[in-house]
């Protein structure tokens, strides 16, 4: 209810002043997912990978507009990989079909992968899958959890300690937690709401344990949002607050923490509307994730970020590009969007002349002498293949005919000028200004 209100009072606040509802001085992050509008990050680190769960503002978002949940990869911090929806609204048969699906977390236990789904409104459902890519099915057919207080019963956050005992967080205002039975879908004895709610604590919770100390971290006070935390000797409070992860500043509207320990790192993600702000000064509820890495001092406490980084995290690992790479693997882009089919799963499309797409720190060793795109397309066009910037160094062209339709896939190799060492890549897309889809693109590889 809260939430509704809030936005209801920035849209009223836009509308009546008619002003640009961003500052035009703000230095941005550039948010680390482009293609669509993503929220509520939800990373979970499963053998090598960084599976991050997102909520979904739909492109034509004014209020809230969400119906599934996305899921990315990454290995390195800074290249993405698309694998569209793995869940959503229709998913729970008894929940709202058309909004309302809020903040995801993911937790793997004996093989297993337990996807915790608040519908606003309709209280939390659970998913179970047999792989962190889905599909996800719903094991009790109604919800998990039983208050009286359903609105407030958002955001859940899973976490299991070490003696194995399982625990779910969630909740708005106040922080409500119960402990899990072994099989994650059932609860065992009574919902507590936490008598040691921390200082500006809002929603989102996120609880994870490091070097002994437990950590709860939270989307601070509305509004602005930022993302605070609070330290306990015990999964279950009490929570003495420690501070400010991210500042709630001018910057923020609204916030949701995701915290991560990855390859010897530790990240914060989070989310902002930076990436709408670049095509709009007007309000929606079109949000975009950000992450940062973060530093715990000796005592364990974290120190502060006044807001998101404009370079965001550092790669971590070199790409190889002689592997077969997603289209949808991407650092940056411009103008293009994805789509999901059975034929390819999901693949680049909308892509006008001019966009581009940037992907990070591609490690081409001792050389490299071809490419090779497998696309479709109705038109033709061509892609130039450019190093370190996006009118950098073109070290090929790769043209593309019409293969007959938008689902006809084919393969195009070109030559490629060596290049040695690690670059950043840029596929720079040309074809008829008067088109709206040039090609749709599905995966590509370079050859030594
Ligand atoms: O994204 C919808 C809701 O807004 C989330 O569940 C909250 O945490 C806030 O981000």
């Amino acid at each position: 209810m809260k939430h509704t209100f809030k936005i209801f009072i920035i849209l009223v606040f836009c509308k009546t002043l008619t002003v640009n509802c961003f500052s035009q001085n703000e230095i941005d992050q550039k948010a680390i997912i482009q293609t669509k509008y993503t929220a509520d990050p939800a990373p979970m680190v499963y053998n090598d990978t960084i599976f991050l769960y997102t909520s979904h503002d739909e492109d034509d978002a004014e209020g809230f507009k969400m119906i599934n949940w996305l899921l990315y990869t990454s290995t390195d911090m800074v290249n993405w990989t698309e694998h569209g929806a793995v869940a959503s609204l229709k998913d729970f048969s008894w929940a709202r079909q058309d909004n309302g699906a809020w903040a995801v977390q993911c937790i793997e236990r004996n093989g297993k992968f337990y996807l915790y789904c608040p519908m606003h409104g309709n209280g939390i459902g659970v998913l179970v899958s047999d792989s962190p890519y889905g599909p996800f099915k719903d094991p009790l057919g109604k919800r998990l959890i039983e208050t009286d207080h359903i609105w407030n019963d958002i955001d859940p956050s899973p976490f299991i300690d070490d003696d194995g005992q399982a625990y779910l967080y969630w909740g708005n205002p106040d922080v409500y937690y119960v402990k899990l039975n072994e099989d994650m879908i059932s609860i065992s004895g009574e919902v507590v709401k936490e008598p040691s709610k921390p200082k500006n604590y809002q929603e989102g919770p996120w609880i994870w344990k490091r070097k002994g100390h437990y950590y709860l971290a939270y989307a601070s006070t509305c509004c602005p949002e930022g993302i605070g935390y609070a330290m306990s000797n015990s999964p279950t409070g009490p929570w003495e607050y420690k501070g400010m992860i991210v500042d709630a500043s001018e910057l923020t509207r609204g916030n949701h923490p995701g915290i991560i320990e990855y390859k010897g790192k530790s990240y914060c993600f989070g989310h902002s509307y930076d990436l709408l702000k670049q095509s709009t000064s007007t309000f929606y509820e079109r949000r975009s994730v950000d992450a940062d890495e973060i530093i715990y001092n000796a005592d364990g406490t974290i120190q502060n970020h006044h807001y998101w980084s404009v370079e965001g995290p550092k790669q971590i690992e070199t790409l190889n590009p002689f592997k077969r790479n997603e289209a949808e693997t991407i650092a940056w882009s411009e103008g293009v969007k994805t789509d999901k089919s059975s034929q390819v799963g999901v693949y680049v499309t909308q892509i006008q002349s001019g966009d581009y797409i940037q992907v990070k720190g591609v490690d081409f060793g001792k050389g490299t002498k071809a490419f090779e795109i497998n696309a479709a397309s109705m038109t033709g066009g061509r892609i130039q293949i450019r190093l370190d910037d996006k009118e950098g160094t073109s070290i090929g062209t790769c043209e593309i005919a019409n293969t007959g339709g938008w689902d006809s896939w084919k393969l195009f190799k070109t030559k490629i000028s060596n290049v040695k060492g690690v670059h950043d890549l840029f596929f720079v897309f040309d074809g008829d200004a008067n088109q709206e889809n040039v090609f749709n693109l599905d995966y590509w590889k370079f050859f030594k």
